[in-house]
């Protein structure tokens, strides 16, 4: 092989509503990839226990996920889309991987360190963990290419770690299967079994803040529904969120210079330029000089505009459980068989006896 073959893969924890965050930073990204590439998208249930062990709904949340993926416009033909469990072949390498990372890699992941919160020592060894089953998740596919949030971004810099060490530690195994490629990474030529993961994060809204406090991450866990829009939000909650959403009290500035030191004022141009697949300046140059009082009801009508029919048709496809589980199923062979062939020359390598 003398390239790695360009592989799209990325993953939704199911943990809760989908929010606009989760839309702009992931979602919309999967949709507009899959014109010209081979995309793989999964909705990570085994992540899910990281959060909380027991849930009340755990197909529902997956099927909720999976119709949000379909709603949005991915489609299962052309690419697939399964949830996690269903391919074994993730936790086997992620166990691999426990054994190629590094304590101290691990102890620096900044999530581990806002989602175990003060007590340490009472989180599970899967939120420490979480990391290196991710970076299982994207290699046991040799993707290429992963669409997510900025807030992932310490976490592909970690799966190109695992990526790169594996590769070093194996090298003189790697070498005599004609399994690897020949890469540079830096200056230093590397022969390659797992590739080095190119991050997607691009665009006007790679972290969409909460809509209270232009400080944090909009995010499922926030207590306050007022924070997030959810995508199975109705009109009228999604108008009253917007309406709410906390802002300065100065007009907007027509040059994107003029929203730093405005993280809420940030926020909403970002989300407003996301929707409408524009730039923030493009954004300004419209709404320049205007007041919020003016701003917020066009980017009301902008949301409702871009959400209602995904909406509409994550309810319709919530009607129908047995369509979303074959689709998940019929995702989870298909993934499954490449996982395997990963597998197979995985322990070839390391030198398992089969
Ligand atoms: N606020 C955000 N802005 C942009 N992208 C975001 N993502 C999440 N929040 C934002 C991206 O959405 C994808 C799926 O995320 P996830 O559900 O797997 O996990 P998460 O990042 O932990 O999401 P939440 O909503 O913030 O959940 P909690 O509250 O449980 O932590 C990822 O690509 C992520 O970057």
């Amino acid at each position: 092989m003398s390239e790695f073959k360009p592989l799209v893969f990325s993953g939704v924890q199911p943990t809760g509503n989908l929010h606009l965050g989760n839309y702009l930073g992931a979602i919309r990204k999967f949709v507009a990839l899959q014109d010209n590439n081979d995309c793989m998208y999964c909705v990570v249930d085994l992540h899910a226990l990281t959060a909380q062990l027991v849930h009340d709904d755990m197909p529902g949340q997956i099927r909720s996920i999976t119709a949000a993926f379909l709603a949005a416009g991915i489609d299962p033909q052309k690419h697939i889309v399964f949830n996690q469990s269903q391919v074994p072949q993730h936790a086997e390498l992620a166990w691999i991987f426990n054994c190629v990372a590094r304590m101290g890699w691990m102890s620096r992941m900044t999530q581990f360190k806002d989602k175990a919160g003060k007590d340490r020592e009472q989180a599970s060894l899967g939120l420490f963990a979480y990391p290196s089953l991710m970076a299982a998740d994207i290699l046991v596919y040799r993707a290429t290419h992963v669409p997510v949030g900025d807030d992932q971004k310490q976490h592909l810099e970690l799966t190109r770690d695992i990526a790169m060490k594996f590769n070093l530690d194996f090298g003189d195994k790697i070498r005599p299967t004609g399994l690897g490629v020949d890469i540079t990474v830096g200056n230093e030529p590397v022969h390659a079994y797992f590739p080095m993961v190119e991050p997607l994060i691009d665009g006007p809204a790679p972290r969409v803040m909460s809509l209270k406090d232009g400080s944090k991450k909009m995010s499922k866990s926030d207590p306050s529904d007022l924070s997030r829009v959810n995508l199975m939000d109705d009109s009228d909650t999604i108008s009253k969120k917007i309406r709410k959403a906390k802002t300065d009290p100065d007009a907007l500035p027509s040059e994107v210079a003029g929203l730093s030191g405005r993280p809420e004022a940030d926020n909403l141009v970002g989300i407003y330029a996301a929707l409408a697949d524009k730039t923030k300046a493009d954004v300004l140059a419209e709404f320049g000089g205007q007041q919020f009082s003016v701003f917020k009801p066009a980017l009301v009508d902008l949301a409702v505009d871009v959400l209602a029919p995904i909406t509409d048709e994550m309810r319709r496809l919530m009607a129908d459980p047995g369509h979303i589980d074959a689709v998940l199923r019929d995702g989870g062979e298909r993934a499954r068989a490449r996982a395997e062939k990963t597998m197979m020359e995985v322990r070839d390598i390391i030198g398992f006896v089969r």
